[in-house]
């Protein structure tokens, strides 16, 4: 239980969550509970283990794959690797408020085109680059790329989320998908986003839990399936999960099929078992989230940056947040607010549209018949029986969600547009 947890202004929080719209930035919460970073940041817990990312790059490569007796072999080597990598990201993206913050805060609402950009530089690897754009103030929506060109590995994503309240957690839903390339190898891995929800909000300590399931599908056909339980579910222990790898999604529908399953703790330590039991006593470790520490990404000095670039453009605010100062803190978000609202009249009087930096709408709908192949979801999601719809992450084909909504809009990279860039520079 935090100090906090019998203080005013906390149970006047619980008590504004409890009458929430839907909107989780209008929540006017106590300085203690801010977080002075903006949620366009976080898009860089992708990348904190660029090692584990580009792993699958260096299995097999392109020839020896269609040509391969092993082809299979090197198939299911590199799906595992890519449920490793994904699994590493989970502790930076949930638990690091936690860590360095003592709780999750609530982060800073974006404000349309914000920028976070950044690199990861390593000798043998080369350089990987971060750029996360807000693409979407109303509802909130980040679109991010993450690219080692040495090795022709390119991540892209975007996401956004929903809300909702029950009595003692705040429920998320997660929209959008990221997409793992390698070019090299010509493959492609489609990653659907699991919901979560936020524990410890009586007595102001809260913290992330994920539940339900992410879906790694390969363009190979291979298919990880990982589930998510809390405390008191399949293992008893906070942030458990399970992964199985099947060969393809038909196979996935008997758990039996699982040629590997991978179980523990996405916060701790996990097992690797062939097969689909995790009873054997034969199994190896499979990751250790406490053993490997997160690479953080190198972000140019304020002085340097753009006023696009987030911790620029929030600088005065975050201060006030570090010193705890209420008023303060009003003062300088309302002042950033109201420059943004000022802007986005200039532009309907002007009837010139914001303009994205680095990623399009892109609606699959659309398509010309002929370039329908040219969107990575289609085949992906055709594989995984997933809707290609701009729905609730991993939603399934004919689910409610899928036959209700009309939108086949999704957030796309422009590489071309970062080629040419002039005034942002990582
Ligand atoms: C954003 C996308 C990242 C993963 C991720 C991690 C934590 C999530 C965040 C996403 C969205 C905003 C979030 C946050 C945890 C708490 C915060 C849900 C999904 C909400 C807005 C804060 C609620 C306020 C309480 C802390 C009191 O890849």
């Amino acid at each position: 239980m935090s100090s906090h947890s019998h203080s005013s202004s906390w149970t006047s929080f619980l008590k504004s969550i409890a009458s929430y719209n839907g909107d989780l930035s209008s929540l006017t919460a106590p300085p203690f509970i801010l977080s002075p970073t903006s949620l366009v940041e976080y898009s860089q817990f992708w990348g904190e283990h660029p090692d584990l990312l580009i792993a699958p790059n260096f299995i097999g490569d392109k020839d020896s794959y269609e040509n391969a007796a092993n082809a299979d072999e090197i198939a299911q080597d590199r799906i595992i690797a890519v449920t490793k990598w994904f699994i590493s990201t989970l502790r930076s993206q949930y638990c690091s408020r936690n860590e360095s913050l003592g709780s999750e805060k609530k982060p800073l609402n974006p404000f349309l085109g914000e920028l976070f950009v950044g690199k990861w530089g390593d000798e043998k690897l080369g350089e990987t680059v971060l750029l996360s754009e807000q693409v979407s103030h109303h509802p909130p929506v980040t679109a991010y790329a993450i690219f080692n060109d040495k090795n022709n590995v390119e991540l892209q994503g975007y996401n956004g989320i929903r809300a909702s309240i029950s009595t003692t957690s705040i429920n998320v839903k997660q929209y959008g998908h990221a997409i793992l390339k390698f070019k090299n190898l010509n493959e492609e891995f489609l990653i659907t986003l699991p919901p979560l929800h936020i524990e410890g909000l009586l007595v102001a300590s809260p913290f992330v839990e994920l539940e339900g399931k992410s879906i790694i599908q390969s363009s190979s056909g291979y298919i990880s399936v990982v589930e998510f339980s809390g405390r008191g579910y399949f293992s008893g222990k906070k942030n458990s999960y399970k992964a199985r790898i099947f060969k393809d999604k038909a196979a996935s529908s008997n758990k039996e099929n699982a040629l590997f399953t991978i179980s523990g703790q996405w916060s701790g330590k996990s097992q690797i078992y062939q097969g689909s039991s995790t009873s054997s006593k034969e199994f190896s470790e499979f990751y250790d989230a406490n053993a490997i520490e997160p690479i953080h990404l190198t972000v140019k000095d304020i002085s340097q940056q753009n006023n696009l670039e987030s911790r620029k453009a929030w600088k005065k605010v975050a201060d006030a947040i570090k010193l705890g100062n209420y008023d303060l803190i009003h003062r300088e978000k309302s002042e950033l607010e109201q420059e943004q609202r000022e802007l986005r009249k200039k532009e309907t009087e002007s009837g010139i549209k914001w303009e994205t930096r680095f990623f399009e709408e892109r609606d699959l709908e659309d398509l010309p018949e002929a370039g329908k192949k040219s969107d990575p979801l289609i085949g992906l999601s055709n594989l995984a029986n997933l809707s290609r719809k701009n729905v609730v992450s991993g939603t399934i084909r004919g689910d409610k969600e899928d036959k209700t909504s009309s939108s086949y809009i999704h957030w796309r990279f422009v590489r071309e547009n970062w080629d040419k860039e002039s005034e942002i520079v990582v």
